[in-house]
């Protein structure tokens, strides 16, 4: 190990890529042909090298830029400290707690990766140690078009998944889920189409899938009727309903008429949320996400408030690539009360990562815990480069479903709830 020197933080070099994503339908629109990440690299004194991966786009880039100036200088096992001091930083203009948590995650992340390395252990030891040797995973599926269509002088962009706009192309979806990756449990994207035609593709999966647990998620597309109707009509269907409808209160209304437990990943996205919503009993399972709860550590802390509570726990995803997916899987693995397989957007976007391939791969729909020091993960160079160039050539800056539905359809409205 290094002396106390060694340990300090040299540098955080912060790299923004661009990636393929397809044309996955959600009820804010379509996802773009590009999706947008941050790469980490937090260099350390004596040239250890700790990962990590952050959503994308220009406010994150800035506040990640401005957070790499605060931890210079700073001891890569002060974590606590790095956080306060870029929480601190960021407060003047970034108002929200969930907002700054996004940028204190990913350099928290990066932290442990360089304290394994130095260590010669893996993530998950510094979480407290696996209690699980692989993690497992739900099918995360998606109504999508068979393309990306022709648009601004660019050819359609097409993909080995296919369509899926109806039960039939959901359940094909979740079969090749199945074949390449092994997955036990599948989560369906909804709030795409009207609440019967995705209760409908739901019934078509309890079918194809006798027994394998399945969640249905419209981010918040439905009133709380609505909610309250489809809850009943999936009761003993589904595992758990995830975000009918926005708000707190508006849950907790649900909740009183539903026989369904239900989940969020919207709702309740900082520590602040917590209070209300268990006093208003408005959830029953949280979708955690390292990504904005404060990082590993804090996310084990997050679990044990969860159990205090009596509340479920499952884990949030989006399109994200491996140093994610090892993150991830490190703290699932630390955590003795995850209730639910996690989400992930990875099968969708792994042909783009930025890892050196072998170490993380879905057998049965579980990733085994990476055991090498750190993350266990390596980055791949030559792949950084190129998704870098990408996303300098490419222009995009920001997530906008919307705007790209619209630029499709223009006739297309965002609304919300729309039925
Ligand atoms: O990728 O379209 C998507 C999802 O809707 C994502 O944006 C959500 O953050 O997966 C997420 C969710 O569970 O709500
Ligand atoms: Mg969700």
């Amino acid at each position: 190990m290094s002396t106390t020197g060694g340990t300090r933080i040299r540098e955080l070099i912060v790299t923004p890529i661009a990636f393929r994503d397809p044309p996955l339908l959600n009820s804010n629109g379509v996802h773009e042909p590009l999706a947008l990440r941050i790469i980490l690299q937090l260099v350390l004194e004596d040239g250890t090298v700790g990962l990590g991966e952050s959503p994308g786009g220009t406010a994150r880039l800035e506040r990640l830029e401005a957070a790499a100036k605060v931890v210079v200088g700073m001891d890569v096992f002060d974590t606590t400290a790095a956080a306060t001091a870029i929480d601190a930083a960021l407060l003047p203009t970034v108002p929200s707690s969930h907002e700054r948590g996004w940028t204190t995650s990913a350099v928290e992340v990066a932290c442990l990766d360089a304290q394994g390395k130095l260590l010669g252990r893996p993530v998950s030891d510094l979480l407290g140690g696996k209690v699980r040797d692989s993690v497992p995973f739900a099918a995360y599926l998606f109504y999508k078009w068979a393309e990306h269509p022709a648009l601004d002088g660019r050819a359609a962009v097409g993909d080995d998944w296919g369509e899926a706009l109806d039960p039939a192309g959901i359940v094909e979806q979740a079969r090749l889920m199945q074949q390449r990756y092994g997955f036990r449990s599948f989560k369906l994207k909804g709030g795409v189409f009207p609440p019967d035609e995705e209760i409908a593709a739901i019934r078509a999966l309890a079918e194809a899938f006798p027994g394998q647990p399945l969640r249905l998620d419209p981010n918040t597309a439905w009133t709380v009727e609505t909610s309250k109707y489809v809850a009943r009509e999936l009761d003993g269907v589904l595992e758990y309903l995830e975000d009918p409808t926005r708000s707190i209160e508006g849950m907790a209304q649900v909740v009183e008429d539903s026989p369904l437990p239900l989940a969020t990943n919207m709702c309740v996205i900082a520590w602040e949320h917590l209070k209300p919503a268990v006093e208003q009993n408005a959830i029953q399972v949280l979708l955690t996400d390292h990504h904005y709860w404060g990082g590993l550590r804090r996310t084990r802390e997050l679990a044990a408030v969860c159990e205090a509570f009596g509340l479920a726990l499952s884990m949030h995803s989006n399109s994200h690539l491996g140093i994610s997916l090892a993150a991830m899987t490190h703290v699932a693995a630390a955590i003795p009360n995850l209730d639910h397989s996690c989400d992930t957007h990875y099968p969708w976007n792994s042909a783009d990562d930025v890892i050196v391939p072998g170490v993380l791969e879905f057998r049965d729909g579980e990733v085994a815990v990476p055991a090498g020091p750190g993350l266990g993960v390596e980055l791949d160079h030559g792949a950084l480069d190129r998704l870098h160039r990408l996303y300098v050539e490419s222009g995009v800056r920001s997530r906008d479903d919307t705007g790209y539905m619209r630029r499709i359809h223009p006739e297309y409205e965002l609304r919300l709830p729309r039925w």
